[in-house]
């Protein structure tokens, strides 16, 4: 297989994942995508550490075994980033001119941010927390280096499952992935998961960082007027993954393949048009549906008319989002989740044969996983060991 991923930027490294190969519910470490402001800063390990600071009862700071010895979780989650698929928008967007790519899905494992916060102990008058990382750099409209730094609110930092992720699908992290370790954010979109984290900091002041107040933000419109607000949780949206856009089948039976998230919620289903958006069918949904975590799902397309069709998919999450059909212009290049139309040639001189083929795959991928899961407790709430490490 020549699977690897694909190259948009080429330094510092901004990559997609294969998706139109996708095999598996987890998405290989080597081919989960990268997303690189800044040059992969050089760490040496035995001298990296991680200091808890700011508005805390005491001030901590931890070395790489120090939190290898902490109790550890496992979490999935999807990881999108923000400008996944920009490069099909009508209207074009400066940025990395994204496919669909800039996406997976991964066994994210660490300890929970939770745990050491509460070690530092939380002074109320802290709004926010503040999450600084090693790599240095500039953009073109801040021409003085800066860490990459966001910073997110207490609650969603407070979560059981907001992780200092130190393996992806057990495996230590990567160095493009953030080694030693990084924020895992579950349900939101990738900018909020810094990696190379080097420094906590509990703030009484909202965090204006170039990247949630200048990059990294979308327009509302409030009774106020219009106010530029920081991205969190993914919205729901799917992808047609198979066939791909051009392809030609035959008349017969075609599987429609494709993938599914909903950010913090689990999806609920996914719809079909093979009609350009006249008609909409239920999708098959494979394999287990939880919050964070994409589904895969397929269609089995009964088509006897010859010439071009237009398919599109609609997820639907649990709390009843529906994907748009659109993207809203005050989204920019941002949260593009609108139905992607898939065009599809059916060749009268051909016929298709759908076989059991992605979905008997992805389920036996799926069993193997779920024994797999037992390596860290997933979906039970922690007893933390106290002073554990310290
Ligand atoms: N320190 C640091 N963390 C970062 C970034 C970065 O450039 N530097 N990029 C962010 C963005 S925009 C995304 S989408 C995710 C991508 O994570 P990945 O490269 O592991 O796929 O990392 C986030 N964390
Ligand atoms: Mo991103």
């Amino acid at each position: 297989m020549t699977e690897q991923r694909k190259v948009v930027v080429p330094s510092p490294e901004n990559s997609e994942t294969p998706l139109a190969d996708a095999q598996s519910w987890v998405t290989p470490n080597r081919l989960f995508f990268v997303r690189n402001h800044f040059d992969v800063p050089h760490i040496d390990v035995d001298d990296w550490r991680l200091t808890v600071a700011g508005c805390v009862r005491r001030e901590l700071s931890f070395d790489y075994e120090q939190l290898k010895a902490f109790p550890q979780r496992s979490v999935f989650s999807t990881v999108e980033c923000a400008g996944n698929g920009r490069s099909f928008l009508a209207e074009k967007v400066a940025g990395v001119q994204w496919g669909a790519g800039a996406v997976g899905h991964a066994e994210w494992s660490g300890v929970p941010l939770k745990f050491l916060i509460q070690e530092a102990g939380l002074n109320d008058e802290t709004r926010e927390i503040v999450f600084t990382a090693a790599d240095v750099g500039t953009e073109h409209d801040h021409p003085a280096p800066m860490h990459f730094a966001r910073s997110m609110p207490v609650d969603k930092a407070l979560h059981a499952d907001t992780l200092l992720a130190l393996r992806m699908n057990g495996e230590p992290l990567d160095p493009l992935h953030g080694f030693p370790v990084r924020l895992l954010v579950p349900g939101w979109y990738g900018v909020a998961s810094v990696k190379w984290l080097t420094r906590i900091e509990a703030s009484a002041e909202a965090f204006h960082g170039y990247f949630q107040s200048v990059k990294y933000t979308v327009g509302r419109w409030t009774g106020r007027g219009h106010a530029d607000e920081s991205i969190g949780a993914m919205p729901v949206k799917s992808e047609i993954v198979r066939p791909r856009d051009g392809e030609s089948v035959g008349v017969g039976t075609t599987r429609i393949f494709g993938l599914a998230w909903a950010g913090e919620e689990a999806v609920e289903a996914v719809e079909v048009s093979t009609d350009g958006g006249e008609s909409w069918r239920r999708a098959e949904i494979v394999g287990p549906r939880a919050p964070y975590s994409w589904v895969a799902w397929e269609y089995l397309w009964e088509v006897v008319t010859p010439g071009d069709h237009r398919l599109l998919s609609r997820a639907i999450s649990e709390n009843g989002q529906v994907q748009p059909i659109r993207h809203d212009p005050l989204r920019g290049g941002y949260l593009i989740t609108f139905s992607r139309p898939t065009t599809v040639r059916v060749d009268p001189s051909r016929r298709s044969h759908a076989l059991a083929g992605d979905a008997a795959a992805l389920n036996q991928a799926m069993r193997d996983m779920a024994e797999e899961r037992s390596r860290f407790r997933l979906d039970v709430e922690m007893e933390f060991a106290h002073g554990a490490g310290i």
